[in-house]
């Protein structure tokens, strides 16, 4: 029997945005608002997969190989918190279209591939916090940082040693725009 792993496609956030990201956090909220996502965890989910087969993660990895998506920059300028699954959030006001259209199609293939989707609309985020079900006070003013997405890549999530692990299996490069052609 072929063995199952929980996948999902994201985009990772670079080394330096991580810092900056957990730096602000420290400063910006309470310590008992939730459990803090690790700086390496931190990611924007395009489309999840959940527990599935190495047969399906290959046809999906096969698919990701051949999408030609154009490379493109968002401004995280949007935070919120969604206290039913415990989540404070870092987003985007005006997502790119480029980000929403391979958010789309990865999740499309995923559900052809019998892969469950959420019926719930794409609203690409960050989790920062966990766990974080009772009201929290949010700072007033967002950073507007930006995040240059050149590749999106699969990942697994391990749980070890009482802790959560995204590892990246496979990355793909999106393309310069003008190669998009
Ligand atoms: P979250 O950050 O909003 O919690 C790995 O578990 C990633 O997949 C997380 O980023 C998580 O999103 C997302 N995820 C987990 N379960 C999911 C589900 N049932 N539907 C959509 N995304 C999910």
């Amino acid at each position: 029997m072929s063995e199952s792993r929980r996948l999902f496609f994201a985009l990772a956030l670079p080394p330096v945005l991580q810092r900056r990201v957990i730096r602000w956090r420290a400063a910006h909220f309470e310590q008992d608002a939730g459990r803090p996502v690790a700086a390496a965890n931190l990611h924007l989910t395009l489309a999840f997969l959940g527990e599935i087969s190495e047969v399906r993660a290959a046809a999906l990895r096969d698919i990701a190989g051949r999408i030609h998506s154009p490379t493109f920059s968002l401004t995280l300028d949007d935070l919120g918190h969604w206290p039913r699954p415990g989540v404070v959030w870092l987003g985007t006001r005006r997502a790119p279209n480029a980000l929403l259209q391979l958010a789309s199609l990865l999740r499309s293939h995923a559900a052809r591939n019998g892969c469950h989707q959420s019926t719930l609309p794409f609203h690409p985020h960050i989790s920062l916090l966990r766990g974080a079900t009772r009201p929290v006070a949010l700072p007033a003013a967002t950073p507007q940082w930006q995040l240059d997405a050149t590749e999106f890549g699969l990942y697994e999530s391990r749980y070890l040693r009482g802790r959560t692990r995204y590892q990246c299996l496979q990355s793909w490069p999106l393309v310069m725009p003008s190669s998009c052609e």
